[in-house]
Parts: C-alpha cells; sequence; structure tokens
C-alpha cells in the first residue's frame, strides 16, 4: 500500500492569457487593408477532481507547482491563439481544499468525480479588429491577455466514514472493525498497532452498507503531540457518531474515557458535542460485578451503553441494531465550504466601483469589472487609456467624482494605476 499521507500544500498556476494582435490586412490591389490582429487564446485552468481509486495525497509531496499552459497570442489575417490545456489534478475522494492566503475552506471533494476550479485561465485579449467601428476604421491597438491566476492552497484528505471509532490503544478497536466490517487490520497486544486510519464497510440486514473508520488509539496529552491519534482526528470528523472503546479490563476505564474527550475537545469542541456509544469492550475477561458499577459510574456521562467482548463476540450483535439505527436517525456531519464563488479564483468579479477619498487631492477607485478593464489596458498607450476613461464614464465614475469636488491636477488612483485629472480630457 502506497504511504498515507492526509496532507499537502500545492502552488496552482493558471495560464495567462495570450495577447491580441494589432494586425491589417494586405491583400493584391486592395489599396488600404483594414485590421485584421487575432485575438489572443484563454490561458489553460487548474481543477481538482475526486477519484475513487485514490487513497493518498501522496503524489503532491513529490510534486507541489502545477500550472496551466498560457494561452498562445493572436496572430495577423484574424488568427485566433490556441487557448491554453487545462489542468486536472486527481485527489481521493473527501479533499478538502483551504486558501492558505485567508485560511477559509473552498472545496470539499465529497462525491466521486466532483470537479472544482481553483485557478482560471486568463481571457484572451482582443485584437484590433475587433475595435473598429464606424467612427475608427483603424484601430492602433488591442488588448493584452489577461493575467494568470495563482494561489497556494491547502489539501487536506479527511475520509468519508458513518461511524468513528474512538478508544485508547489496545482497548479493541481494530478487533471490532474487523468482526463487523470487511476490514482487516493488523491486531495486537500492543499499544499502537494501528498507524493509519482504516475503513470498513459494514452491510445492513437490509442490503445497505455504511462506513466505519478505525483510527490510531489516542492518550493523553495527544493534542501536544504524543502519540499518534491526533492528527488523524480529522478523519472521523464527518461521522455520524462515534463508538468510544474502553477496555474495561483496566484499572480505572473511566479516567480513559474522560481523557480521551478532553483531547476531542481540545481538538474541535464539535467532535466532543457529537453523539458517543460507549462500548465496554473485553467483558470475558472482567468481573460481572466490576461490569456493572462500571456501567453505573458512565451513566453520570452518557446512559448509551453497550457491553460487548471482541473476542468472543458476547453482545455484538446488540450493538449492531444500534448502530444500525444511529446510522439511519443521525446525519453526517457536513464540512463547511466558507467560500462558494471566490472572485480569486477567476477574473470575472462584475461587482460595481467603490470611490475612497484618500486625501484632499487624491481618490481611490476599486472594484471587480475596473479591476479587470485596467488588466487588459495598455497604460502607455493614449488611445487605450481614453478607451479606459469613456468607459469609466459610462460607468459614472466621473460624473460621481466631480459630485465629490475633483478638481483639476488631483490624483485619482484606478486599480493601482495612478491618472492626472484634466477636467475636459475626461
Ligand atoms: N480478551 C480480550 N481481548 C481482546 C478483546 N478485544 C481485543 N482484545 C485484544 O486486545 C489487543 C488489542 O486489540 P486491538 O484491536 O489491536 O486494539 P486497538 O484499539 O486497535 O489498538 P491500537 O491499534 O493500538 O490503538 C489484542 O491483543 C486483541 O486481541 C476482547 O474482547 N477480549
Ligand atoms: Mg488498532
Amino acid at each position: 500500500m502506497a504511504a498515507f499521507i492526509d496532507k499537502a500544500k500545492v502552488r496552482v498556476i493558471s495560464g495567462r492569457g495570450g495577447n491580441g494582435c494589432v494586425a491589417w490586412r494586405r491583400e493584391k490591389f486592395v489599396d488600404k487593408g483594414g485590421p485584421a490582429g487575432g485575438d489572443g487564446g484563454c490561458g489553460g485552468s487548474v481543477y481538482f477532481i475526486a477519484d475513487e481509486n485514490m487513497s493518498t495525497l501522496l503524489d503532491f509531496s513529490y510534486k507541489s507547482i502545477f500550472r496551466a499552459q498560457d494561452g498562445e497570442n493572436g496572430k495577423n489575417k484574424n488568427c485566433h491563439g490556441q487557448g491554453g490545456k487545462d489542468v486536472y489534478l486527481r485527489v481521493p475522494v473527501g479533499v478538502v481544499i483551504r486558501d492558505l492566503k485567508n485560511g477559509k475552506i473552498i472545496a470539499d471533494l465529497d462525491e466521486n468525480n466532483k470537479i472544482v476550479l481553483v485557478a482560471k485561465g486568463g481571457r484572451g485579449g482582443r485584437g484590433n479588429a475587433r475595435f473598429a467601428t464606424a467612427q475608427k476604421r483603424s484601430p492602433q491597438f488591442c488588448e493584452p491577455g489577461e493575467a494568470a491566476v495563482e494561489r497556494e492552497l491547502e489539501l487536506e484528505l479527511k475520509l468519508i466514514a458513518d461511524v468513528g471509532l474512538l478508544g485508547m490503544p489496545n482497548a479493541g478497536k481494530s478487533s471490532l472493525i474487523s468482526i463487523i466490517s470487511s476490514a482487516r487490520p493488523k491486531i495486537a497486544d500492543y499499544p499502537f498497532t494501528t498507524l493509519t486510519p482504516n475503513l470498513g464497510v459494514v452491510k445492513k440486514p437490509d442490503g445497505d452498507g455504511f462506513v466505519v473508520a478505525d483510527i490510531p488509539g489516542l492518550i493523553e496529552g495527544a493534542s501536544d503531540g504524543i502519540g499518534l491519534g491526533y492528527e488523524f482526528l480529522r478523519h472521523i470528523q464527518r461521522c455520524r457518531f462515534f463508538l468510544h472503546l474502553v477496555d474495561s479490563s483496566l484499572e480505572n476505564p473511566v479516567n480513559n474515557y474522560l481523557k480521551i474527550n478532553e483531547e476531542l475537545k481540545k481538538y474541535d469542541l464539535e467532535l466532543l458535542k457529537r453523539h458517543q456509544v460507549i462500548v465496554l469492550n473485553k467483558s470475558d475477561i472482567t468481573e460481572a460485578d466490576k461490569l456493572e458499577s462500571l456501567k453505573n459510574e458512565f451513566k453520570k456521562y452518557n446512559s448509551d451503553i453497550f457491553v460487548i467482548s471482541a473476542a468472543t463476540k458476547q453482545g455484538i450483535n446488540e450493538l449492531l441494531s444500534h448502530i444500525y439505527k444511529l446510522v439511519n436517525e443521525l446525519e453526517r456531519h457536513q464540512i463547511i465550504v466558507e467560500v462558494e464563488h471566490d472572485s480569486e479564483f477567476d477574473n470575472n468579479d462584475d461587482s460595481e466601483y467603490f470611490i475612497t477619498k484618500l486625501n484632499k487631492n487624491t481618490y481611490n477607485i476599486s472594484g471587480g469589472k475596473l479591476k479587470r478593464l485596467v488588466a487588459v489596458t495598455d497604460i502607455k498607450n493614449v488611445q487605450q487609456i481614453r478607451r479606459l476613461s469613456n468607459i469609466m464614464d459610462s460607468m459614472g465614475v466621473w460624473t460621481k467624482l466631480r459630485e465629490m469636488g475633483i478638481n483639476n491636477d488631483d490624483t485619482v488612483i484606478v486599480e493601482g494605476v495612478e491618472m492626472v485629472y484634466t477636467e475636459n480630457y475626461f
């Protein structure tokens, strides 16, 4: 089995759009050819896709930068540049993607074949052929292609399971999963036999199946990095409920139970609120009296208690019936996607503009639409600046600025580009 890697950092970069082209038609016997510069091609995009055949993020520890192809520049004779190739990155089902810039979750790939766009390719710039109008037959300019989008992302695999097994090392978690499900994990008489999470499918009598997750045991201090299990708690975050296994043959099982709940609380308070079934295991080697008094003691914390022996299978059927019932009753926990559509995924933010007066004679103007316009404006080209200005006029920006009292020679910063206001020009 490939190494189980369940966390990775990656950098994804889309392709930039190809530049538009300035060109003229030259035909024999045709005196003045018209504009014939083609558009640039769109840059390729980067996507993630959930693939049930993948089980680890190992591939991302070898390579962490993924780049889609740039779009080709436009050419003469109205030839458009070719679009850049997209990149599809395959990850196991259950991967949650977080944007490292703001720490927000941007996608949860919780179903096979689910696809998410994480960096949209830049749009190709338009060639001069596109700008010809009745008044302006020979536009001298084209648009540059739109810039690429670059993002740093964290991938975190959170397995999709219905029931999570909790307990100290050696409590019998792997023994239980091996008798109720298809999983055959290693079972041994020493702590930390289980080193990575295992999933087992349990078939219900009505034919339906559900998934149980066995994770390495937790010990006191797990949240400070002691032992193994803490990092793996993410794999039971989606579970409907937990089976908390306790080795009843030990001296102080209640204490163990409380210690584990303390670690859960430190990891994520939500986990502590999730329903737990207390499973007192190893009844075959525990006195009946002790089992009775343990049940009474545990009742102080939680009354959903079962006594079993994974060795002799005593109590297993009763426990299974209860599990079937809970699987039907309780919902699987959703991972909340915090940013459904992030403007940085692509450059299609159409938000209105915002004007802020920075000081007596400086105004800042921002907004998604302007950002995009500025990105495709060659600021050294007078014709292009005039075009930008005309569009801003149609958006009402100049009227608004005059209302705010703008004067000649004041500075206007449009999405990072500085202009000097001249009354008659704008
Ligand atoms: N007598 C008895 N032994 C049991 C029972 N259940 C498990 N064991 C034994 O307890 C030991 C630990 O069992 P595992 O299933 O490996 O325990 P675990 O909780 O998965 O332990 P880690 O993977 O180390 O966290 C093994 O030697 C099992 O055979 C039981 O009901 N009765
Ligand atoms: Mg185990």
